[in-house]
């Protein structure tokens, strides 16, 4: 009798948990996919709300460690299954590079271009993200020349930083900059990336969700 994998990725396909699909699928590791259903407000659940009391996808298990947000998942998968490969080891001044643009996108780009496109008012100084303009400058400026944050080197930070700015450019949340478009067309040819949407369209497909 074969045991199941230690990792459970709490799921539905059209939340950031798709993009930890695409993250499991780098690393290589087995990992089993439990789906519940935003629709019906199934992520409201009791379980769920003691793994997470945000009440949000993706939660990622793997034995005893529980871990939410989409960046933290990603941090951690590539450091417990890649180290070395998908994140630059303890010693290797990269890191630094490394988790700055692992955490950009959830701590700026995300309510920068919220902010964006709400019309929100805001004192620059005060916000931690900033003006919309230096956040496009400066993701625009860390991507040049590539092809990944790292240079040649291909890393988690690119596939948190990659599903960022694919899906707020999918819902025109962001300037399109050419960068930016061929960043996430560079991406879209990686294997990983490729299984990771067929997995997805599986559970869109087998749970009906297609509209
Ligand atoms: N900061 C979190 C955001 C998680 C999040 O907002 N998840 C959304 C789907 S992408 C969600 O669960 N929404 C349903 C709800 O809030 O009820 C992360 O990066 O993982």
């Amino acid at each position: 009798m074969t045991t199941p994998p230690r990792i459970v990725l709490h799921h539905h396909p059209f939340t950031r948990a798709a993009s930890v699909v695409w993250q499991l699928e780098e690393v290589g590791a087995p990992y089993t996919l439990k789906f519940h259903d935003v629709g019906k407000g199934e992520h409201k659940n009791a379980e769920l709300l003691a793994l997470n009391p945000m009440g949000k996808l993706p939660v990622l298990q793997d034995g005893e460690a529980v871990i939410a947000e989409t960046a933290a998942i990603g941090l951690y998968l590539a450091d417990r299954y890649a180290s070395g490969r998908l994140a630059p080891a303890l010693d290797d001044p990269a890191r630094g590079t490394y988790l700055r643009w692992a955490l950009f996108p959830a701590a700026v780009i995300e309510p920068a271009a919220m902010a964006h496109a709400a019309g929100w008012e805001y004192r620059v100084g005060s916000a931690g993200w900033g003006r919309y303009e230096d956040v496009l400058a400066s993701v625009e400026h860390a991507l040049s020349p590539g092809p990944w944050i790292l240079g040649e080197r291909f890393t988690m930070a690119d596939v948190i930083l990659g599903s960022t700015l694919r899906y707020m450019l999918m819902f025109k949340m962001l300037e399109p900059r050419p960068v930016f478009l061929d960043y996430v067309e560079r991406l879209g040819e990686r294997p990983a990336n490729q299984r990771a949407q067929e997995i997805n369209q599986a559970v869109i497909a087998e749970r009906g969700l297609g509209g």
